[in-house]
């Protein structure tokens, strides 16, 4: 299904004077927002093709109806979303779970729809039907030689979908660890990792990015061989200009500074993409700014400092996806809050006054530092946002019209009540 146009300038319409209202109150209050509005426009947010289903838990998966049962439909539902909020325009597909059997007509759907492609992710984290050797102990770190040619494989061909599809990097989230301790001599583990990555790295077309993804635990829980930003960045260092490191959000040990690590990832230039998510404990799975929006918003602000200190495009030199997908929220509506929350934390950190800021830390003035933070982060930019939406002929309120036109009514309609999203 397809949301028609005229009804979200139908929905719009009852709102448009109080929006208005509430526009030009911000523009007497901040000087630029005509450049921030422009800014919005530009920046764009991937959506994960694995987004779309319930996600669940190692305890149940209470699905929803509706969801998408082939690539397409996974485009389809994206495109929805980015109707509604003209700020979701790529994806990030994943094989094998979306293997496009045709290419050129998966790409003429995602251009219909205003989509781009973003990162491919490969997955040596299962194992598939028929596979040779298994994962269980390993992939590219694996202690045995075939096994590790078997998941660079994966990896040359995940990059030949991608090129297909015109995507132009490769995210690599590397699930080899190690559960008990004993089980792997770590050095071994790294050396086999960095020539895998060596491997899959020589075949990389040279306008492409490999983004090297790291996560504390999960599956593995003793040690993870990608586990921290520091060994992402060994490896990235080791590789070449075109490895980047990946920062996941919920991918750290409780309470690290990750705009921190941001700061200093771009400070190397050796930050290449994100996955937002957020989480109160070890998850990776909830809802962009549910639980820390003020961290979020520092990320921003850390972003926006270190990328325009090397004059950096803020749309498009970073791969910027998300990565969420839990067990009670309808997903649409669950990636319509997330990409609200990623452009909120995005346009307060456009706020900041930086030369006021590094005037206040040159001075030593704490107070004056955290006040100019704050203010920023207390604004309420929504209007901004919705202004973004509106000029470029999405909804005022992207929820309030999913709910109203029961987009997903309509989908268990068209595809069921028991449907299952392809790989979940
Ligand atoms: C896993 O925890 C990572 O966040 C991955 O980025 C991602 O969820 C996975 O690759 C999905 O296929
Ligand atoms: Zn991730
Ligand atoms: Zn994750």
């Amino acid at each position: 299904m397809q949301i028609d146009q005229h009804r979200i300038t139908a929905c719009n319409e009852p709102l448009t004077a109080a929006h208005q209202r509430r526009l030009q109150f911000l523009r007497q209050e901040i000087p630029h927002t005509e450049e921030i509005i422009g800014q919005l426009t530009a920046f764009q947010v991937a959506i994960p093709s694995w987004a779309l289903g319930t996600g669940g838990t190692r305890f149940g998966r209470f699905p929803g109806g509706g969801e998408p049962r082939s690539l397409e439909e996974k485009l389809e539902d994206i495109g929805l979303l980015h109707a509604l909020n003209r700020g979701s325009g790529a994806v990030s597909l994943h094989i094998p779970w979306d293997i496009p059997s045709n290419a050129a007509h998966i790409r003429t759907v995602a251009s219909q729809l205003g989509l781009q492609f973003d990162a491919m992710n490969s997955n040596t984290f299962q194992d598939q039907p028929g596979q040779q050797h298994s994962y269980k102990f390993g992939s590219l770190a694996h202690t045995d030689k075939a096994t590790r040619q078997q998941a660079i494989a994966h990896n040359l061909e995940v990059m030949h979908y991608g090129r297909e599809l015109g995507a132009k990097a490769l995210t690599i989230w590397l699930s080899d660890g190690s559960c008990f301790p004993g089980q792997l001599n770590f050095r071994h583990a790294f050396d086999h990792a960095l020539e895998s990555f060596g491997e899959i790295y020589q075949a990389l077309p040279d306008d492409w990015k490999l983004f090297i993804e790291y996560k504390a635990f999960e599956p593995n829980f003793y040690s993870t061989t990608v586990g921290d930003w520091g060994q992402s960045l060994l490896y990235t260092s080791k590789l070449g200009p075109k490895a980047f490191t990946l920062v996941d959000l919920g991918h750290h040990l409780p309470n690290a500074n990750i705009e921190q690590i941001v700061a200093l990832l771009l400070r190397e230039g050796k930050l290449g993409g994100f996955h937002f998510n957020d989480s109160k404990y070890g998850d990776d799975d909830l809802t962009v700014g549910c639980i820390r929006p003020y961290q979020l918003f520092l990320i921003f602000n850390e972003l926006i400092d270190g990328m325009d200190a090397r004059h950096m495009e803020h749309a498009t030199d970073m791969g910027w996806m998300i990565d969420a997908s839990h067990n009670v929220k309808d997903p649409l509506e669950d990636l319509l809050q997330s990409v609200e929350a990623i452009r909120i934390a995005y346009a307060q950190a456009l706020l900041v006054d930086r030369s006021r800021l590094t005037a206040a830390q040159n001075n030593n003035d704490t107070v004056q530092a955290q006040e100019i933070l704050q203010h920023a982060f207390r604004t309420d930019v929504r209007p901004l946002i919705a202004e973004a939406r509106l000029r470029a002929g999405g909804a005022l309120d992207p929820l309030a019209v999913f709910r109203k036109e029961k987009v997903r009514d309509q989908l268990v309609g068209e595809r069921g009540k028991t449907t299952i999203a392809t790989g979940l």
